[in-house]
């Protein structure tokens, strides 16, 4: 089990000023931030990163939103990473949620939820490697 992840705080939850409410959420939860920034994607950008999701109905509309407006991209690291920072983010529907969670207090909508988190370890490890360069990590 590896013990890294990859999270975008997305620009719905930059703009409302909830970074630093989330990010200090993360580091309470235990994860180590290995690298991080805050990057605006190109819709080409945003379309690669997601192409996994390239025939869902909503894939143009997440396009678009992951576009719109600043993110913060980082690595996280903790032991069973990538379970353990799904279960702080919650369900994708923040209708859904967890109490406590990260988009049950910070999402607006299934679409604008606040953070992406990877979904497996495979994942974490094509996402950072798609945002950070080796030598960004520490
Ligand atoms: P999660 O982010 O919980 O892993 P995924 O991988 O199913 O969820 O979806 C990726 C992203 O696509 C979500 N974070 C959300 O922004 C968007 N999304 C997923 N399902 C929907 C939906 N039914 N309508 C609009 N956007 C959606």
């Amino acid at each position: 089990m590896s013990r890294i992840t990859f999270t975008m705080i997305k620009p719905e939850a930059v703009e409302a000023g909830n970074s630093g409410s989330i990010l200090s959420k993360i580091e309470k939860a235990g994860f180590r931030i290995v690298a991080m920034k805050k990057t605006l994607l190109c819709k080409e950008k945003a379309g690669q990163f997601y192409a996994i999701h390239k025939e869902r109905p909503f894939y143009n509309d997440l396009v678009e939103y992951m576009s719109s407006g600043p993110i913060i991209a980082a690595i996280l690291e903790k032991d069973n990473a990538v379970l353990d920072f799904r279960s702080l983010i919650g369900s994708t529907d923040p209708s859904e949620a967890a109490e406590g969670t990260i988009r049950a207090e910070f999402a607006e909508s299934k679409a604008k939820n606040a953070v992406h988190g990877s979904d497996s370890d495979e994942n974490a490890m094509i996402e950072c490697n798609f945002h950070f360069d080796t030598d960004e990590r520490y």
